[in-house]
């Protein structure tokens, strides 16, 4: 390996020098990279994220870091993180098109991605802290998680290149661990890298004495690392969603896996769920326009799933799942096939949606929907309807059919005392 191999990271004095002879750099940027100004933005846990401008031009670059950002050189974290990133956003690219941004160029040993940069869009979490509506957010939702659900699955794919590429995302060790750890364990017991608002400590005893609850969880556990659907993004929340105020970019998969298909649905509808129940710790005007906008998302994200796998379920099944000659070539619809199939992954989405509602007020990664309301007496009781919500989605997400039976129990809990 060359020294210019050597992996070392980028900082905003050296992105002129290190990517300045990069054609991507030079047909996206433009002008002298000299003259470039480098702004190092990334608010996430991990990495490193650069915005490069020139007055004819922009990129994004992003860089792993060889350690969780969040927390320190304490938490080592491989490097190939970054390999699966590109790997998962160049399908994406394909599964889901114009919904995740155009990469340019990726370097494995740097561990760095060039790619668009989006504007003038900003994070999904910050608009929904300030009360912006962005029109078509469900339906954006809802398409993205149906075609990559559908398209990355044996539903679509053929079964050997969907084998091998199973085979190569489980190289992908590290990452998912973070998930099966952070989500799935570390909220029901008392482990040492969590945190939570003391207010809620009789409400989070309760919560780590049920064993049924747990056992629950862990169900879905199991599920998450044994089940390879399809690929998932695997870490969708509002703040992997980049909006204007009506278009909607997907960024962010280095948690990409195959896993099941209700994954994402669930972990981005649990962000919908927590920006809706923090609302009051944002605004009091508009307060309940605005919360209902948020519900409405929801349902609209649920309906948009459901018919774009309908759709591509009748339109795009070559794969060896349910296939052709057991329904159509034999004169019979297959809708009943299809329609189990969406009420299983509604059923698991709505079980990982409760486990993400109670990891972001439990465990380590926390998000601004609630930590932006300073005053923990407000939050508490914000906190608390989240939580005992999450509850009841993981328990009965059997018997919750409809999406519209989840926006019922989102505004009962919207009223409710759990402190
Ligand atoms: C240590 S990483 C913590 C969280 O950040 C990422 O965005 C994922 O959500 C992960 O769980
Ligand atoms: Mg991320």
């Amino acid at each position: 390996m060359s020294e210019a191999d050597t992996y070392q990271p980028l900082s905003p004095e050296t992105i002129a020098e290190r990517l300045g002879s990069l054609a991507c750099m030079s047909e996206h940027v433009g002008g002298d990279p000299a003259s470039w100004s480098v702004r190092e933005i990334g608010d996430g846990n991990l990495n490193l994220v650069f915005i490069v401008t020139s007055p004819s031009g922009s990129v994004i670059v992003k860089q792993a870091l060889p350690y969780v950002r969040l927390v320190g050189d304490s938490w080592p974290l491989p490097l190939y993180r970054a390999f699966f990133e590109n790997c998962a956003l160049e399908r994406q690219a394909q599964r889901a098109p114009d919904a995740v941004p155009k990469v340019f160029h990726f370097d494995e040993s740097q561990a760095l991605i060039v790619m668009e940069h989006l504007t003038p869009h900003i994070i999904l979490r910050n608009k929904l802290i300030a009360g912006e509506q962005i029109s078509g957010a469900g339906e954006f939702v809802g398409n993205f998680c149906a075609q990559t659900a559908f398209r990355g699955s044996e539903l679509s794919l053929a079964s050997a290149d969907k084998k091998r590429d199973v085979g190569l995302f489980s190289g992908n060790v590290a990452i998912p661990a973070i998930t099966e750890s952070l989500v799935f364990t570390d909220p029901y017991f008392d482990a040492e890298l969590n945190n939570h608002n003391p207010l809620l400590n009789s409400l989070v005893a309760e919560l780590r004495q049920d064993v049924t609850l747990k056992t629950a969880v862990q169900t879905a556990l199991m599920k998450f690392a044994s089940n390879t659907e399809t690929m998932v993004h695997g870490d969708l929340h509002s703040g992997s969603i980049m909006a204007t105020d009506s278009e909607l970019k997907v960024i962010d998969p280095e948690f990409a896996q195959y896993g099941p298909m209700g994954f994402d649905l669930g972990m981005v509808s649990a962000n919908f769920l927590m920006a809706y129940f923090s609302q009051p710790g944002h605004r009091g005007d508009n307060l309940a326009t605005y919360q209902d906008w948020i519900l409405n998302v929801m349902v609209a994200s649920f309906d948009a799933f459901d018919a774009e796998f309908s759709r591509l379920w009748h339109s795009e099944r070559t794969g060896m799942l349910y296939p052709k000659s057991l329904f159509e070539d034999q004169g019979q619809d297959s809708g009943e096939a299809c329609s189990h199939v969406l009420a299983n992954i509604h059923r698991d989405a709505l079980v990982f949606c409760g486990i993400e509602m109670h990891r972001r007020c439990l465990s380590l990664a926390h998000n601004a929907d609630f930590e932006s309301i300073e005053d923990p007496a407000v939050r508490a009781p914000l906190e608390a309807r989240n939580i005992a919500m999450g509850r009841e989605l993981i328990l009965n997400a059997e018997n919750l059919a409809h999406c519209s039976a989840v926006i019922d129990m989102a505004k009962a809990h919207n009223v409710g005392d759990f402190l």
